[in-house]
């Protein structure tokens, strides 16, 4: 990279310009998606900040404290879900919204309905929240097949019907990284500009990478192939070197370095946790399509992720996801199985 030159670089693809440059490959695209997205932006932005004074502004800690004013204090998630569903709900472009923060999904009313419904997970990792380690904001986005009543129906869809997905990392910068449904790309937020900048283009997986990331405290109750996978890749067998683990517990973070770096990303069922931990529709989907787009896959133990029909929409399901040739070798491990 020639620092020099990127230091006075002054054609800034912003996402807002990036996304209006796809869109006029459509001629016939009215800008609804560029509107959705950047609500979703705006909400992304606003976490952003707020979790960076989080300690500051006390906003670490328990929903339903009160502060020294006497005003309650929202707990981080809370507030980021508040934020995300009114930033959905104003952009005139949405008709359902599901929220791992909302037990049931919000039906939009008829006078701001749109033709798109977001899955989100407004605060992803929040036992990360107070010891100020990356989080993240993910979503995918499903379009409306029809002008009737919207129902849950609406985005109890396979995830390979999403038109888009993304996530958003509250880390030692801010970046949100997008498909579109034609590749992925990653925009770092350039603060003083108060604007996500395109910094790194069309993200590939590598094709096999050397970190496995995993919680490895389950592993007593883990089943034979997921057991078998990670002796594999401590004690490999066919002379390769061993791989690292590398695990924060956040999943934006931990997927986000899949990408980037290579290796595996494994929440696998357990014996206590027969369907895993992580939850399909704002999960498994976003992080499942952005995987493929980038070249990796993404395997529930069964099958692929994004076949997966969910039938409610908080449901879980075991993942692995990375690249290419490392999720190849769970799955020869699953098949031995059967
Ligand atoms: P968290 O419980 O901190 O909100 O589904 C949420 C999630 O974090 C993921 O972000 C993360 O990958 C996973 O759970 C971590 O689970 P474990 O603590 O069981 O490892």
């Amino acid at each position: 990279m020639d620092h020099e030159a990127d230091a006075y670089r002054t054609d800034l693809m912003t996402i807002t310009r990036f996304v209006l440059n796809e869109q006029s490959k459509y001629p016939e695209s009215r800008g609804d998606f560029t509107i959705l997205l950047s609500n979703i932006v705006l909400g992304c932005k606003f976490v952003c900040s707020a979790v960076n004074k989080a300690g500051l502004a006390k906003l670490i800690g328990l929903a339903g404290e009160t502060n020294i004013q006497g005003e309650e204090q929202k707990k981080l998630d809370v507030l980021s879900n508040d934020v995300f569903v009114k930033a959905l709900v104003s952009s005139g472009r949405t008709s359902v919204l599901v929220s791992e923060e909302d037990e049931e999904a919000t039906f939009v009313e008829s006078s701001k309905r749109g033709k798109y419904c977001v899955v989100f997970d407004p605060l992803d990792g929040s036992s990360n929240i107070d010891c100020g380690v990356s989080i993240g904001t993910i979503f995918g986005i499903y379009t409306m097949s029809h002008n009737d009543e919207p129902t849950t129906e609406d985005v109890l869809k396979p995830g390979n019907e999403m038109v888009a997905a993304g996530y958003c990392m509250y880390g030692s910068s801010c970046m949100l990284v997008l498909s579109t449904g034609t590749g992925v790309n990653g925009f770092t937020l350039d603060p003083s500009l108060g604007e996500f900048i395109l910094t790194h283009p069309d993200i590939k997986i590598p094709k096999k990478g050397n970190i496995y990331s995993v919680n490895e405290g389950n592993a007593q109750n883990w089943d034979g192939p997921t057991t078998k996978y990670v002796e594999k890749c401590k004690f490999p067998k066919d002379g390769s070197p061993a791989k690292s683990l590398r695990y924060v517990g956040s999943m934006v973070a931990d997927v986000h370095r899949t990408l980037l770096y290579g290796g595996i990303f494994l929440y696998p069922a357990d014996k206590k946790s027969p369907n895993g931990k992580l939850r399909v529709l704002y999960e498994v989907f976003p992080m499942s399509f952005l995987m493929e787009q980038a070249g990796g896959q993404a395997f529930t133990g069964k099958k692929r992720a994004l076949e997966l029909v969910p039938e409610k929409i908080h449901e879980r399901s075991p993942i692995f996801l990375g690249s290419y040739e490392d999720v190849e070798e769970i799955k020869a491990l699953y098949a031995a199985e059967d």
